[in-house]
């Protein structure tokens, strides 16, 4: 009869609270002091609690980064808030093999996923069951926009790699802010 192995690898690595724990995980801490030059108001970001953290990528990466054929798995947990009236988002970027795409998933709480590429720009709104395809050639980052803690899951190709030159205040070409309560897509004022 066939011999089945129950994989020591899958059963250590579990999926808790949309945290990844456990085998071939690690789990990326992104704070204010991280984040220079991403939002629009550089000296409001800079004059704001170093230590404050404002995202956490937690990532199963079962083969070695840049291995063809393969994929990563990860969540981002984005906490609410904003720099100015700028809401908190991650640093964004498009990947270094730059025909890599990948999807994502709203887990809970809500905002927004802003892409764009030569040709457009546009975005996503991200809630609970959510889910979006980021094409190839594509820069993207998310924002929350909501009271709680903004978890997206995310699987892309384990050779994608990441390239964070778009992440500049200026380069991304949309922005999301907080316009008396409500948020609100605008061009970048700073893009170009
Ligand atoms: C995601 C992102 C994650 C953090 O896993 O890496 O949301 O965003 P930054 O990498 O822009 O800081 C993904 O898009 N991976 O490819
Ligand atoms: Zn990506």
């Amino acid at each position: 009869m066939l011999q089945v192995d129950l994989a020591p690898h899958a059963a250590a690595t579990r999926f808790v609270e949309s945290r990844l724990e456990g085998g071939a995980t690690h789990a990326t801490d992104r704070r204010v002091a991280d984040m220079k030059d991403v939002f629009q108001d550089e000296t409001l970001r800079s004059g704001m609690d170093p230590d404050r953290l404002m995202y956490q990528v937690f990532a199963h990466e079962a083969v070695n980064q840049g291995t063809p054929g393969g994929l990563f798995f990860g969540v981002t947990h984005l906490s609410p808030g904003t720099v100015g009236n700028e809401y908190f988002m991650t640093k964004g970027h498009t990947h270094a093999r730059p025909e890599c795409a990948e999807y994502y998933w709203g887990i809970e709480g809500t905002g927004f996923l802003v892409l764009f590429n030569a040709t457009r720009a546009w975005v996503e709104e991200i809630a609970p069951g959510s889910l979006h395809y980021v094409p190839g050639r594509t820069a993207h980052r998310i924002v929350n926009t909501g009271d709680v803690v903004l978890k997206v899951g995310a699987c892309w190709p384990s050779d994608a790699g990441h390239d964070y030159s778009v992440i500049k205040s200026t380069a991304f070409t949309v922005i999301i802010r907080n316009t008396d309560g409500r948020a609100q897509c605008v061009p970048n004022p700073a893009f170009g």
